[in-house]
């Protein structure tokens, strides 16, 4: 049997690699890095010490495929069509992948990704797991029919049968996720190679259901489950976009107790304590294998969970705690640690991406791109300059969206107040 060695793969004119570590629905604000009192995640508190955190961060778009397509694609969600968990992606539509590819990349993903289509690579030369949500266009929705009509069967359910429970889909997947890319960064280190690589591993934790292993949960006293910051609203004094989701998410068919609240919230952060050990093994490995120190850490949510904040659940708004999403960036031996208050989002990812890439090769973008790179911004933050972001917003049904443009903060929809929260 080979032992894995330890290696150095820095050299000249090579761009160092880059590890993007995705979490599904994790609100930035439930994380201790962000100030949550009460959540367990230790491994994610020590790459914050040595990490730039970004504590304004948000997604361009508040459900799962449209955030990921824009963040993959650099482009904003109404740029490239995607407003909703049914629309495809089309394989014609670069991304970070088919960019960092270009740019001598070895190009790997490790867990879900919600591609919608028949494309489930998009750049990536290797696919270690499948998906975890279906590819085709059975969740596409039809608008006429109003927010009662939920193609995903999403309601109130995965909240009143929350709790502790021996197993999940969710948990084979993330055990599997979790295993393939320990195993492959074991083999990168054992073949090191003169090019350096892009992976992304991405978990589908702390997503509903509202379920966790029975020792994560009782990491928690269940009484100590702090209740939502701002209670429910009643449905009267709901701005339309909530009334619409009121519907949309079936809370007019069931009756949520606070002892449902409570058993949600609580597994809701035993699924961060569960998630942070899978992230806390990779990055460990990272580290055993001498990799860490030529490799950027990034790490990052697709969207938040409202949790009950304002009664509220899941996603689909842009209120604090469904919008805003955790971004990391480390790299100690490059950047020093530090907290950004500038306003930046998920499109600026990309960029970010072929600015560390063209250390070895620069790579133009073929579109447009709608993000700027952080790494300047980096590289100052003794100065803190903060740059303010652009709110892009379009009428309801069309997709609301966020961007970051270096100018003034401000919020835009013509006819209709703004639905920022
Ligand atoms: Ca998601």
């Amino acid at each position: 049997m080979t032992s894995t060695p330890t290696v150095q793969t820095s050299g000249p004119n090579k761009a160092p690699n880059i590890l993007l570590v995705m979490v599904d629905q994790l609100a930035a604000p439930a994380l201790p890095a962000y100030g949550h009192r009460q959540v367990l995640a230790p491994h994610l508190d020590a790459l914050a010490r040595q990490a730039v955190v970004f504590d304004s961060a948000y997604c361009n778009f508040p459900i799962c495929a449209p955030s990921r397509f824009s963040m993959l694609s650099g482009r904003l969600p109404h740029a490239i069509e995607a407003y909703d968990n049914a629309s495809e992606f089309p394989a014609a539509t670069p991304t970070m992948a088919h960019y960092l590819r270009h740019a001598g990349y070895r190009t790997i993903l490790c867990g879900k990704m919600h591609f919608i289509g028949p494309d489930q690579l998009h750049g990536y030369e290797e696919r270690l797991t499948t998906d975890i949500y279906p590819a085709d266009f059975a969740w596409t929705p039809d608008w006429t029919k109003g927010p009662g009509h939920r193609p995903t069967g999403v309601s109130m359910r995965p909240v009143v049968e929350s709790g502790p429970c021996i197993r999940s889909m969710q948990i084979d997947y993330d055990d599997e996720v979790e295993y393939r890319a320990v195993q492959r960064l074991h083999d990168l280190a054992r073949a090191p190679e003169q090019q350096p690589f892009f992976m992304t591993v991405s978990f589908t934790h702390p997503h509903p259901p509202f379920v966790a292993p029975q020792r994560h949960w009782d990491l928690y006293p269940h009484e100590a489950i702090e209740p939502p910051r701002v209670g429910e609203i009643a449905y009267a004094d709901l701005d339309e976009h909530s009334r619409w989701l009121y519907v949309a998410h079936a809370q007019n068919l069931y009756t949520v107790t606070p002892e449902h609240v409570r058993n949600a919230r609580h597994a809701y952060f035993a699924m961060i304590s569960y998630v942070d050990e899978k992230i806390g093994s990779v990055l460990r490995t990272l580290k055993e294998t001498g990799l860490a120190d030529d490799t950027v850490v990034v790490f990052a949510g697709d969207h938040g969970e409202m949790l009950g904040e304002r009664g509220m659940w899941f996603k689909q708004c842009f209120f604090e705690w469904s919008a805003r999403v955790p971004l990391m960036v480390s790299m100690p031996r490059r950047f020093q640690p530090a907290r950004v208050a500038a306003h930046v989002s998920l499109v600026d990812l990309l960029p970010t991406f072929l600015d560390l890439a063209s250390e070895a090769r620069r790579v133009e973008a073929v579109d447009a791109l709608d993000g700027l790179q952080l790494r300047g911004r980096v590289r100052r933050l003794a100065h803190g300059a903060p740059r303010a972001s652009q709110v892009h917003l379009h009428p309801w049904p069309a997709a609301p969206a966020v961007r970051s443009a270096g100018r003034p903060r401000r919020a835009r929809q013509p006819g209709r107040p703004t639905r920022m929260g």
